[in-house]
């Protein structure tokens, strides 16, 4: 099951609403008046259970088993929701419907009965209030799967058979910008810093070939230690899929990171992921640098007049063929 494709999550009133709709239309014909009322009620108490039940398992199995998802993934899925509390909210939802088949189980002996024709309407209604509070007792865990089920929806898909570029660098020069100029991908563009939140993912057609290219958040020139958690996706890209590194450094001075931030940034990267394919990119080649920088091999490239797009591409397809 993918992360991104976590069927709908309902809410504690809407399992409840839904499993009691479900067993109102249960009906039993046979003529014993009796033995009718008993039998409607023990179809009624395990109709009640079963859609209860039935789809909380569902919204357990829909999420991955954290044993054997991918680290980067793990990450991610830390840095967003939080592992444990997710694990929290699914241990809840399954104590839940091994609940509600135990109080059916209770239940349905006791409706059955034949000495209890004349109890039946309250050993039923029993039986539901119990079944619908247990669901209520679980509401905040199922309202925390439906926010983590949308946060999952937004995550990037990492294809591990298609090539991986990461655009990296320090707040607001230009990497979501380069992103929508490449690539499929559209990722927001403010003139201000931190404005990409979380890593996304876009995908660049080279004749039959796709190569993706991975957006983050702005990184500053600090210890691990101190990144915040949109910092820590990017790192954690870094850190658990070995891409590419597009590294994008802001001559124009309108990012506001000064040069000797930046150059800073870039040594740490470059030193920690010696082994790592990386091109330099100069964003908005179209401003006046402020500063000359000579890293080895660059590509200046702007989004405003196009430039330096095409040499970005064919620099990629080149170290995708190798
Ligand atoms: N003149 C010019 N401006 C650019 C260029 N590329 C980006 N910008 C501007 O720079 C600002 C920041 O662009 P973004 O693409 O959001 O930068 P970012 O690195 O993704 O920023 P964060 O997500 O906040 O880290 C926006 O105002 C863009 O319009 C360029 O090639 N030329
Ligand atoms: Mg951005």
């Amino acid at each position: 099951m993918n992360l991104q494709e976590i069927p709908t999550i309902g809410t504690a009133e809407e399992l409840i609403d839904r499993a009691l709709r479900r067993a109102s239309r249960v009906e039993e014909s046979v003529r014993n008046a009796d033995y009718r009322a008993r039998l409607t009620a023990v179809r009624k108490i395990n109709s009640v259970a079963d859609n209860i039940a039935n789809p909380l398992h569902s919204y357990v199995k829909a999420f991955p088993s954290f044993d054997n998802i991918h680290s980067f993934d793990r990450s991610i899925i830390d840095l967003t929701v939080g592992v444990d509390k997710l694990k929290k909210a699914l241990g809840g939802a399954d104590w839940a419907r091994k609940e509600v088949l135990m109080i059916a189980t209770k239940y349905v002996p006791k409706a059955r009965a034949r000495k209890s024709a004349e109890n039946t309407m309250k050993i039923m209604s029993e039986a539901y209030t119990k079944m619908t509070n247990v669901v209520r007792q679980i509401e905040k865990n199922l309202n925390f799967l439906i926010s983590a089920r949308s946060v999952f929806r937004n995550l990037p898909n990492v294809d591990p058979e298609n090539p991986l570029a990461v655009f990296a660098g320090a707040p607001n020069v230009g990497k979501s910008s380069l992103i929508g100029a490449v690539s499929s991908g559209k990722p927001e563009v403010k003139s201000y810093p931190f404005t990409t939140k979380g890593v996304s993912l876009g995908h660049i057609k080279v004749k039959y070939d796709i190569i993706q290219v991975m957006d983050t958040p702005g990184l500053l020139d600090r210890p691990d230690s101190d990144r915040n958690d949109m910092e820590k996706q990017g790192i954690a890209a870094l850190n658990h899929l070995k891409p590419i590194i597009v590294f994008l450094t802001d001559l124009s001075g309108t990012s506001g990171y000064s040069m000797k931030i930046q150059k800073s940034l870039h040594e740490e990267l470059k030193d920690r992921y010696s082994d790592y394919h990386w091109i330099d990119v100069y964003s908005k080649s179209d401003l006046e640098p402020e500063a000359p920088l000579d890293y080895e091999d660059s590509i200046s490239v702007s989004v405003m007049d196009n430039t330096g797009i095409e040499d970005l591409e064919l620099a990629l397809v080149r170290i995708c063929k190798d």
